[in-house]
């Protein structure tokens, strides 16, 4: 997530990513809107893959906890108001 942290959020309408590649957006890549840095770290908006095992990533992803291949069942953000 450090890569990410920072990023403006990428939508398949937004490509605010840094990807290297010209015309290439990870929500589109990852089926799921994120704040990405170059689409690998993490995708908590991804698809629900049901066998968890995904090895195109486009699962829910979170690469610290399962690695690249695994799909969370879900995802849920909270927000803390100091
Ligand atoms: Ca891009």
């Amino acid at each position: 997530m450090v890569h990410d942290n920072g990023m403006q959020f990428t939508t398949r309408d937004r490509d605010n990513d840094a990807s290297t590649w010209q015309d290439f957006n990870c929500a589109e890549k990852m089926h799921g809107a994120w704040w990405y840095w170059d689409c690998s770290n993490a995708n908590l908006n991804g698809k629900y893959m049901p066998n968890s095992n995904d090895p195109d990533t486009h699962g829910i992803l979170w690469v610290p906890f399962g690695g690249h291949e695994y799909s969370l069942k879900f995802s849920e953000m909270k927000i803390r108001v100091a």
